[in-house]
């Protein structure tokens, strides 16, 4: 008999600070409130910006945007450091928060986590009336802003609590997924970055309906094995699990080099202290990892990386540091000047595989 009702739709919820360092900034220091805040390094230094406040956004301040330009677009703006621990003790309190609601919660980053709330703790049902709450607890009891989206998926509650920025509420209910799907940029979509997406573009597909008309064979001799997520996906179908647990994704550390360089020794030396600083985090949250990438940024500011991934996870730093100059060995540069190295860590867990979701469109209480 359960075999004749329809699955029951999750409840999935999800929450991202809003200007996440640069709030925790005005938030401590009142002199800075309605001022352009950029948060990264100093005008003059190489660094870029982790994050800009909305009054530096205006002048077209950006994440990953260089200080300098930062700062030749608004020479007033206040630049300060990052102060992560800051940061990370907002984090904690707001996965304190959600875990009034839920144990199953899958942070993605300290200001940014799913939730699945198709059963939550309290019995409040209704997974608006929880956003709400937590909104208000995140408001009232820290004094920041968070937006949300409120879906039966991971990938539409994600896109929906970037929609109404700051300070956001969005709801996409089972039977506006379609429309919703459907209008999408391709640029919106999960894992499509610029080369797909200029691919795409390309090939005259702009929205999710655009992309509806290629068939699983098509997507996936266009895409590799991304196509076959791009099929599901446009047909609002996630299966995805909220993980709690799986916090750390990565681990992670880059350091721009104190002058452009292609010489060995100088690269060898940073990426030896990158290791260490990768090391001690991965040990921190006792972590190891299967896959290495080195990420290289030329002068140019051009971007690569290259991975390597083994049966066996590694976490010392001697192992990494090995790992990274052979990636960077096979990597070939020639006579390209370096500007940037970094070394990131993953494939902590082996993933699970997932279960098929019904492409259900029944409304149900939210
Ligand atoms: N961050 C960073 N470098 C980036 C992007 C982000 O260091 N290239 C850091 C600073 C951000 C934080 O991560 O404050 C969260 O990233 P978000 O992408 O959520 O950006 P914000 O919270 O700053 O802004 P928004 O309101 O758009 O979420
Ligand atoms: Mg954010």
């Amino acid at each position: 008999m359960s075999d004749q009702n329809p699955p029951a739709l999750r409840k999935i919820i999800h929450i991202d600070m809003d200007a996440f360092y640069a709030s925790v900034e005005q938030r401590d220091f009142p002199e800075y409130r309605g001022k352009p805040i950029v948060v990264g390094g100093k005008p003059d230094s190489r660094g870029v910006v982790a994050t800009a406040s909305y009054e530096a956004r205006q002048f077209g301040i950006k994440s990953a945007m260089s200080c300098s330009k930062a700062y030749q677009l608004c020479p007033t703006a206040i630049f300060v450091y990052p102060r992560f621990d800051a940061y990370s003790s907002v984090s904690k309190s707001i996965r304190e928060i959600f875990s009034r609601y839920t144990d199953i919660i899958e942070p993605l980053s300290l200001d940014e986590a799913y939730l699945d709330v198709t059963e939550d703790k309290l019995g409040i049902g209704s997974a608006i009336d929880i956003a709400k709450s937590i909104k208000d607890a995140i408001k009232n009891e820290l004094n920041l802003t968070a937006s949300a989206g409120v879906s039966i998926n991971k990938f539409v509650a994600k896109v929906a609590s970037d929609m109404n920025k700051p300070d956001g509420l969005t709801f996409i209910g089972p039977s506006k997924i379609k429309a919703f799907m459907e209008k999408l940029p391709v640029e919106k979509f999960f894992g499509v970055g610029k080369v797909t997406a200029a691919k795409m573009k390309a090939m005259q597909i702009h929205t999710g309906s655009d992309l509806k008309n290629l068939s699983e064979s098509q997507l996936l001799s266009q895409f590799g094995k991304s196509g076959k997520f791009y099929y599901k996906i446009v047909r609002g179908i996630d299966d995805r699990p909220v993980r709690a647990n799986r916090e750390t994704k990565s681990v992670g550390a880059e350091d721009t080099l104190a002058e452009d360089t292609n010489e060995d020794s100088v690269m060898h030396d940073l990426l030896k202290q990158i290791s260490e600083t990768v090391a001690k985090r991965l040990e921190k949250y006792q972590l190891k990892g299967k896959t290495v990438t080195l990420k290289i940024k030329f002068e140019d500011f051009k971007l690569i990386t290259r991975s390597r991934s083994f049966p066996l996870a590694i976490h010392k730093a001697e192992n990494i540091y090995a790992e990274a100059i052979k990636l960077l060995n096979d990597a070939n540069i020639g006579s390209l000047k370096v500007r940037l190295l970094g070394i990131t860590l993953s494939r902590f867990y082996d993933e699970h595989p997932s279960e098929k979701l019904e492409d259900n469109q029944l409304e149900f209480d939210f």
